[in-house]
């Protein structure tokens, strides 16, 4: 079912060719040519244009995109109960680990009488993006408005397509999920139109610093497309699960997760890098079974049989691990003894799952980890999201006439040594006379 790569006898183990593991296609770039007009139009024409993009898009007439109230209770009342105790639960541990990532400022003192203090400040008003059609996940909601939440962020928007078969409002679990998180601001806005909006602001929905949440191409290229305007957390592609294992590994469960995260879409990728054949043999045996069972068999037998899916086989472990960071994927499952000290090798994933009771899955609704995470190789250099994605630090410098004194020759030194002696000057002014810039004294 997995194609296989062999890389068992590389000549250069530490040295991973990414060119030789796979990867999805997710052409960002191709779609910025269809959305630049879109966005465009949203910034001039505002909700007018909003409206159009509903019906032409999203088959769905509205007059305008803020939710009503009532219709956010009246979602949070139709709420399946057992879903709605998940939900809870979902948020209760989400909270309890963004809690933890709350930062307090930190003062150093340089030296006597002079200061730099990091103070952590939230970003005041942040637009949220959850994305709807065959994707409705209220779990998205949860792991992005909770750290938003947490770091301290006092006004959000969340932006969500509207549904023909709701009466032009997002999906009712959405509405459900804002509902239950104390969100009252929601938009019926999809798509590239929806962060136009989120960034430029309309008289419905005014603008917002920063835009988080995943969403499809074309929300991918609106974000590159504004950020500066906004700023913007990732451009989220497809799903990846990577599982590095040994034989002490249950093939059934390795099968089982791999299954897990090709269900979401057929460019999700699931690569098994194992230096054991029998197991690589083994998974490919359950997944034929379990797959032919899954209920979104054929989305999964695309997305397991695409260039983005593979068995990579490897020399031992060390050299899983090289591939494995060499891949950086979104979530990576450490399946083999001594599961935990493997883990702790892990240089670059979005998430790592250890051990065999750690699904990917759990972490998708209920460890209390986010599940908004780096995809397409971006875990060598970026974080998931987290309370620190909503806060700016601002230093802040507080220097008496001793301290600034102290050190004025070397501001001087350095600022002529760059020929910009205004910039000295701006220190030994200061310092002339009784000190008070006026040069008396
Ligand atoms: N695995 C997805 C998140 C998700 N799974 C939402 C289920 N619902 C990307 O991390
Ligand atoms: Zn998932």
């Amino acid at each position: 079912m997995l194609t296989r790569i062999d890389l068992r006898d590389s000549s250069t183990p530490d040295v991973i060719d990414r060119d030789l593991l796979p990867r999805a296609e997710f052409d960002v770039e191709t779609a910025l040519a269809k959305v630049r007009p879109i966005c465009d139009d949203v910034r001039h024409r505002g909700t007018a244009a909003l409206v159009e993009y509903a019906r032409r898009f999203d088959g769905a007439t509205i007059s305008r995109t803020r939710v009503p109230a009532e219709e956010l209770t009246r979602a949070l009342e139709g709420l399946d109960p057992a879903v709605r105790a998940a939900l809870d639960e979902s948020i209760r541990r989400a909270r309890m680990v963004h809690r933890d990532q709350r930062r307090s400022d930190t003062t150093t003192r340089v030296v006597p009488g002079g200061t730099v203090t990091e103070r952590w400040v939230p970003v005041e008003r942040v637009g949220l993006y959850v994305p709807g059609g065959r994707a409705v996940y209220p779990s998205s909601v949860v792991m992005n408005v909770v750290p938003a939440q947490e770091a301290g962020v006092g006004s959000l928007a969340v932006a969500s397509p509207p549904q023909r078969e709701h009466g032009g409002l997002p999906h009712p679990t959405i509405l459900a999920a804002c509902a239950l998180l104390g969100v009252d601001e929601v938009h019926a806005a999809g798509g590239a139109q929806a962060i136009a909006m989120l960034a430029h602001g309309t008289d419905e929905c005014a603008p917002v610093s920063l835009v988080t949440g995943p969403g499809n191409v074309y929300v991918a290229a609106a974000k590159r497309l504004l950020r500066g305007i906004v700023g913007i957390d990732a451009e989220a592609g497809p799903t990846e699960i990577a599982v590095l294992a040994d034989d002490s590994a249950a093939p059934r469960l390795v099968a089982a997760d791999l299954i897990s995260q090709a269900e979401h879409d057929e460019l999700a990728a699931a690569v098994l890098v194992t230096p054991s054949v029998a197991l690589a043999d083994a998974v490919d045996a359950e997944l034929r079974v379990q797959v032919t069972a899954a209920k979104h068999h054929e989305r999964i037998v695309r997305a397991l049989s695409g260039r983005q899916s593979a068995t990579v086989l490897v020399a031992d472990l060390d050299h899983g691990l090289a591939v494995t960071d060499a891949y950086a994927a979104e979530h990576l499952e450490i399946q083999t003894e001594h599961a935990a000290e493997v883990a702790a090798r892990v240089r670059n994933a979005g998430a790592v799952f250890v051990g065999p009771h750690s699904p990917v899955s759990l972490g998708d609704y209920c460890a209390g980890s986010n599940h908004v995470l780096p995809t397409g190789g971006c875990a060598c250099h970026s974080s998931g999201l987290s309370v620190q994605s909503f806060l700016r630090g601002i230093h802040v410098v507080a220097y008496d006439r001793a301290a600034l004194a102290e050190v004025a020759h070397h501001v001087v030194t350095l600022a002529e040594a760059e020929d910009l002696p205004a910039h000295g000057t701006a220190v030994t002014v200061r310092l002339e006379g009784n000190g008070d810039g006026t040069g008396n004294g």
